[in-house]
């Protein structure tokens, strides 16, 4: 097979003379595609069967131990001149960039498939979505493309009308972590990554296409993509509200995405839509709101602690036509990992016989792929090429202590000043320290492809006349008592706070002003049938203003370090709560 578009004839061709594979083969994202590679996994064992009876079409992959997360430290945004990267990025130029990636390349393939893989983020029809071709020579790459973004005959024919796309090219290389770097050429619409075959890694189009090439590309095309959640509330009143979070990596998005409303929401009619976990594109509409699309076709989530009581939707998805990535399994090899309160593991995600001193059972950044079709929250509306309107963005991380479970920003540049302050507690999904609070602009802080700068004078720049944006929003479900416990019980219960973050957006619910932004009076909550002792609930509500001052002043010296680059509208803003605070 080849492509009646010269323009990616011409690309396969030269890098397979680059990169020596073979064979060539096109992928068209039939099923029987499908089944040829999971034979060919199997064989190779890059696949295990699970349990037929009980996990029916799911696989297992054990990645090569030393590649289990993203590595921020050689992710590199390649502009011609390093201003463009900003500090944010690591920055290397585009010259020196891809004679180190060519010579890593060179008869890399040998003795390989190499897989050519067109796809679209976003419904095929809309015109939100943009396309792009991977070229890999991981089977286990296109399996998880395959689940993640609209792979195949489809998506070529965009590209082949449309003549344009990203170029992605990846190779497991020899998996060495000495000789692996993602590079990202945004100037080019190129992205080379080679020696990990892990997700962030190694599905191009995930967050190398669909965040740091597409932020980029929004900036010019005047739209946002975003690291966030996109979910649909419906009221008793069977209204759906949408709503995008951005919140880290493994700091809940997923969970947030499927919320089960409580018991007593349950009763009165409320419901919850998935459309996203991870991913969202949003633009201007003509009614001036913004509409957003998942580009995603598929959750790539995190399994650890996930389990019937934080994620119901998620486990009922999780029995059927599943990739699972560096899990444990039980003795009657079903998949496992900590949090799950039924079977014990025997092999660790190693394949090792399961041994505590080990560690975990399953990797603390092992994964599930899942069609986002298979969420019992699935919502037709996720194919909707125009997308769905915002009534609230929301920015959150993971604080022990100081940020109250929600406030509201007083007015846009406010909320942009919210969004660029967000600071989290590290997780697995990255390699290095868990556990430290690091700013993480809008959780963007990995995934923008270019200056935060200029990215923060992008959000300010969509406050137009005409405008109907929407509420934004800060929570911390995070927040720790002297116990060392978590001090709000999250999960499901996180609806009493989006309940009230839709009746502001109504204009019917209370709140008090402070400096840092509206706050909830205890009473504008509703707590029915939670017990939470009021004490608590008055403390996960109180601004500490002494910390608040400190953690103000930290944001000026961090947006002062965008040199001319920082938006004064943004720094003006910070000034002005820090002499409110004062
Ligand atoms: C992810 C991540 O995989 O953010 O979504 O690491
Ligand atoms: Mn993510």
């Amino acid at each position: 097979m080849s492509s009646q578009l010269a323009a990616l004839n011409d690309w396969v061709h030269a890098v397979a003379r680059l990169t020596q594979p073979e064979q060539i083969h096109w992928c068209d994202g039939s099923d029987e595609e499908n089944t040829e590679l999971t034979e060919l996994m199997l064989a190779t064992g890059d696949f295990v069967k699970l349990n037929e009876k009980t996990h029916p079409n799911c696989y297992l992959h054990r990645s090569s131990p030393s590649d289990v997360a993203r590595v921020e430290h050689l992710t590199f945004v390649c502009t011609n001149r390093e201003v463009d990267a900003g500090p944010n990025n690591h920055w290397m130029g585009p010259t020196e960039a891809h004679a180190k990636m060519d010579a890593l390349y060179a008869g890399c393939m040998r003795g390989r498939t190499m897989y050519v893989v067109p796809y679209c983020m976003g419904p095929i029809e809309s015109p939100l979505a943009r396309c792009g071709v991977e070229i890999t020579d991981s089977p286990y790459v296109v399996a998880n493309m395959r689940i993640m973004t609209r792979m195949g005959a489809a998506a070529q024919a965009r590209i082949e009308r449309e003549g344009s796309f990203i170029k992605g090219l990846h190779s497991i290389g020899d998996l060495n972590p000495d000789r692996r770097f993602i590079m990202h050429f945004p100037e080019e619409l190129t992205i080379k990554s080679f020696g990990s075959g892990y997700g962030g890694n190694a599905l191009l189009g995930k967050k190398c296409h669909a965040l740091r090439i597409a932020s980029y590309q929004a900036r010019s095309e005047g739209w946002l993509a975003e690291h966030m959640l996109i979910v649909g509330i419906e009221t008793p009143k069977g209204e759906t509200h949408y709503v995008a979070a951005a919140f880290p990596s493994a700091c809940g998005k997923t969970n947030l995405a499927m919320l089960i409303p409580p018991e007593g929401y349950r009763q009165d009619g409320w419901k919850v839509w998935t459309i996203g976990d991870d991913i969202c594109w949003m633009r201007p509409g003509a009614d001036g709101r913004l509409y957003a699309i998942n580009p995603e076709s598929g959750f790539f989530g995190v399994a650890p602690g996930t389990s019937t009581k934080t994620n119901a939707n998620a486990m009922a998805m999780l029995n059927k036509d599943a990739i699972f990535t560096n899990v444990a399994v039980t003795a009657d090899n079903q998949p496992w990992w900590e949090g799950l309160s039924e079977g014990v593991p025997v092999l660790d995600w190693q394949g090792r016989p399961y041994d505590k001193a080990h560690g975990p059972a399953a990797h603390p950044n092992s994964r599930f792929t899942v069609s986002a079709k298979s969420c019992p929250s699935y919502t037709p509306r996720s194919e909707d090429p125009q997308g769905v309107p915002l009534s609230a963005i929301v920015f959150g991380g993971r604080r022990e202590s100081l940020v109250p479970l929600v406030f509201e920003a007083r007015d846009w540049t406010h909320g942009v000043l919210v969004g660029a302050a967000m600071a989290s507690e590290t997780t697995a999904a990255a390699t290095g320290a868990v556990g430290v609070v690091r700013r993480d602009s809008m959780a963007m802080k990995p995934f923008c492809g270019y200056n935060f700068g200029d990215y923060f004078k992008h959000w300010l720049s969509f406050d137009q006349p005409g405008a109907k944006l929407p509420k934004i929003f800060h929570v911390n479900w995070f927040r720790k008592g002297g116990d060392g416990k978590f001090m709000w019980p999250g999960f499901g219960d996180n609806l009493r706070v989006l309940e009230w973050m839709l009746k502001r957006v109504e204009g019917s619910a209370g709140a008090v002003e402070t400096p840092i932004g509206h706050l909830p009076n205890a009473a504008d909550l509703n707590t029915n049938g939670l017990s939470l002792p009021e004490s608590q609930l008055q403390q996960l509500l109180h601004v500490d203003r002494d910390g608040w001052y400190e953690e103000l002043t930290a944001i000026g010296d961090y947006l002062a370090g965008y040199g001319d680059q920082a938006p004064p509208n943004l720094e003006a803003e910070q000034r002005r709560i820090v002499a409110a605070l004062a």
